[in-house]
């Protein structure tokens, strides 16, 4: 459904959400044909029949059934109430926003309640609204007619350059965490915020794979942060430095040295674009979002081999969403003693922290000055819970070259890229013969998936490209071929299923729960076997999306649903979409580490919320260690050069192995609107300035 030009423009436009909810709506009078920052004009049939007054009304049940009134008309300046039968809270919220970002109009309705909408100022034109919490069915149309003047929508102004973070390369770093004020939006006050070094996001780590990297994180916070946990995202390394939820803590006032190898079974890891955030015990979704993330790049000799765009033209770029209060403060929407169950419309699996600005590298609308040259941008996905379906603004795709953990086996050009939290993409863009062109990173309503339980991505623009400068020359160019995913021998039996479901009820408490247990941190869920490969499979039993990151290995996604894995998953990865319904397998063999470490919905609400558990790479019994497993060499289920390894390989390898279940596995190839899921209400609504 992306692709068309006018749909095209108005995205360009941003802010004005997408067709998909809309298109089911009765069909509108033509004051209903969109134009993405102007409101349409008004009939003449609208302007004799408009009222002075209306109500939008939300009946019970509203977030299986929608708004009663899906389509309101009003005389402009008139009076616009919305009437809530409901036994919870929705809003009123414009799709269409003005130049800071926020919706013309939102408005929260309580419960069994009536509120005004304001709206009187507002031109004349089609609004479409949503509901902030069940966007995906809750959806409306709102007409204003007669009069002249009034607020229009408009597009951010991009008014402040992108920051690209300070970079840091030495093997020995000691970073503060400490409060900074980082001027994340263009006007009015700087946030305050809790940082590594001062900035947000932190510094961006640049090192060599297998060179190790000794980081200190000293913990500056104030005593009411508490102790601060640290993680390296995707990467390899010990269980102690692993940024243990519990234990291996950075008091207050205290530091601690983490120790990362960048090595992988004795060799180099692979180049990847990881990134490090804080990972403390029901209190991670909090520190994230007072700032404590970054990036971190490792290169490796291959990857620099490629003529891929390097230096200054490749970029690291953090998206994240946040909500402020009107004098610039981050909103705390964290309880001060949090807890994993809990009761009220917030409760699971209704909890989620959403931000209602968005933001590049810490920046509200960014723009940032471009040559006539490819790019590469590592795109990180840096939200609480916000997903995001990339796309831009003139509709040239992207050409992925890359998962968050190192370059795909080869470049695969895609329209759209849906990042979940935590997922990475590293893509090359292209804006030779685009000069002077302005060119906008934006989210799209996702298409991918008709389900109405799936989550949905926002329709907004995030920053802006100016091609500004001509390039003479570029030597950059994208390789047919990148890097074929490691080699791995995988049982073909599932070692392991993890299946991520919600328990209990809002009245009485409820978590979120992976194989039936909310997460406990004296509790190991599973032994593994140091050498031992796994295949294990991820499902979603529960009623919204979730994605799924697991710790200390870099996997093999082995199948989608039964299905071979989309192109862009056929390298290595770390976190996974699963949306309601749905399955993965991957595997992974677990190298060097023994100790415990985590698989959690990175969705931080459902981590701090219980859906994280642990599992324990254990020495190996020799029973264990002797005992042939039955396998499947990956990458090779969705091979597409082959449809067999030679006899003799497979022969031997199934004689190996001790069985002859091995299937034959090829080489790998060388070459909705808003959040259709419950958001939370505090991190938006209710803005509540943090004492820090
Ligand atoms: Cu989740």
């Amino acid at each position: 459904m992306l692709g068309g030009s006018w749909q095209r423009g108005a995205l360009s436009a941003a802010l004005v959400l997408a067709a998909a909810g809309v298109a089911s709506l009765p069909a509108p009078s033509t004051a209903a044909v969109r134009s993405p920052h102007t409101a349409a004009p008004h009939t003449v049939a609208a302007l004799a029949t408009a009222p002075d007054s209306a109500s939008i009304v939300i009946p019970h049940n509203a977030r299986t059934q929608g708004y009663q009134t899906r389509r309101v008309s009003l005389a402009q300046g008139g009076t616009l109430s919305a009437v809530n039968f409901d036994t919870i809270e929705h809003t009123v919220t414009a799709d269409a926003t003005g130049s800071n970002g926020l919706p013309l109009f939102d408005t929260d309705v309580p419960p069994n309640s009536t509120v005004n909408v304001p709206v009187g100022k507002l031109a004349s034109g089609t609004y479409h609204f949503h509901c902030f919490f069940h966007p995906q069915v809750m959806t409306g149309t709102l007409v204003i007619s007669g009069g002249s003047g009034g607020v229009k929508p408009v597009p951010p102004k991009f008014e402040q350059p992108l920051v690209l973070p300070p970079v840091l390369t030495k093997a020995n770093l000691r970073i503060p965490i400490k409060v900074a004020n980082v001027r994340v939006l263009p006007h009015g006050a700087t946030t305050r915020m809790w940082t590594f070094a001062g900035s947000y996001p932190g510094p961006t780590i640049v090192r060599p794979a297998g060179k190790d990297t000794k980081i200190t994180f000293v913990n500056q916070l104030p005593s009411s942060a508490g102790s601060l946990t640290m993680h390296l995202h995707g990467d390899h390394h010990s269980s102690a430095n692993d940024g243990q939820p519990t234990t291996h803590l950075i008091p207050h006032g205290h530091s601690r040295t983490y120790d990362f190898p960048l090595t992988d079974g004795g060799k180099p890891e692979r180049a990847a674009s990881l990134w490090y955030h804080d990972h403390r015990m029901m209190r991670t979704g909090r520190d994230v979002w007072m700032g404590l993330e970054g990036m971190f790049l490792i290169h490796d000799a291959h990857e620099q081999s490629l003529p891929l765009p390097k230096g200054r033209f490749d970029i690291p770029l953090m998206i994240s969403s946040r909500t402020f209060t009107a004098d610039n403060q981050l909103t705390d929407p964290f309880p001060a003693h949090p807890t994993m169950q809990l009761t009220g419309p917030a409760a699971p699996p209704d909890d989620s922290t959403i931000g209602k600005q968005f933001l590049a590298n810490g920046r509200f609308a960014p723009f940032l000055r471009v040559s006539t040259h490819r790019y590469r941008l590592r795109l990180v996905n840096g939200s609480n819970f916000t997903p995001y379906d990339f796309v831009l603004s003139d509709g040239r795709p992207f050409v992925q070259v890359g998962t968050g953990n190192g370059l795909l086996p080869k470049p695969v050009v895609r329209q759209d890229i849906l990042l979940g939290p935590a997922q990475r993409a590293d893509v090359v863009i292209d804006f030779h013969r685009e000069l002077n062109k302005r060119i906008l990173l934006e989210s799209q309503p996702r298409n991918d998936t008709t389900s109405s339980r799936a989550i949905g991505t926002p329709s907004v623009a995030i920053m802006q490209f100016r091609v500004a400068y001509n390039s003479t020359k570029d030597a950059s160019r994208i390789p047919a071929t990148l890097q074929a995913a490691p080699k791995l021998v995988a049982p073909t039996k599932i070692t392991k299923t993890w299946t991520f479901d919600v328990a209990g009820d809002k009245t009485t408490g409820s978590n979120w729960t992976v194989n039936g247990k909310p997460f406990d941190p004296n509790r190991v869920d599973l032994k593994v076997p140091l050498g031992s490969t796994q295949t294990w499979k991820l499902h979603n039993a529960s009623p919204i999306t979730h994605f799924i990151h697991i710790h200390e290995e870099q996997w093999h996604t082995v199948s989608r649903d039964g299905k071979a894995p989309p192109a862009w998953e056929r390298g290595l990865e770390d976190t996974w979409k699963l949306d309601p319904g749905e399955t993965v397998t991957v595997a992974a063999r677990f190298t060097d580490h023994t100790g415990v470490f985590m698989i959690h919905c990175h969705m931080l609400d459902h981590e701090d919320h219980g859906l994280m558990a642990q599992f324990q790479v254990v020495r190996p019994s020799r029973s264990s260690a002797s005992r042939p497993v039955p396998a499947t060499f990956l990458p090779a289920l969705f091979g597409t050069t082959s449809r067999g390894a030679p006899a003799g390989i497979l022969a031997t390898m199934s004689a190996l192995l001790g069985g002859p279940t091995v299937h034959r596995v090829a080489p790998l190839p060388k070459s909705r609107r808003w959040m259709c899921g419950p958001r939370t209400k505090h991190a938006a609504r209710r803005p509540v300035a943090r004492p820090i």
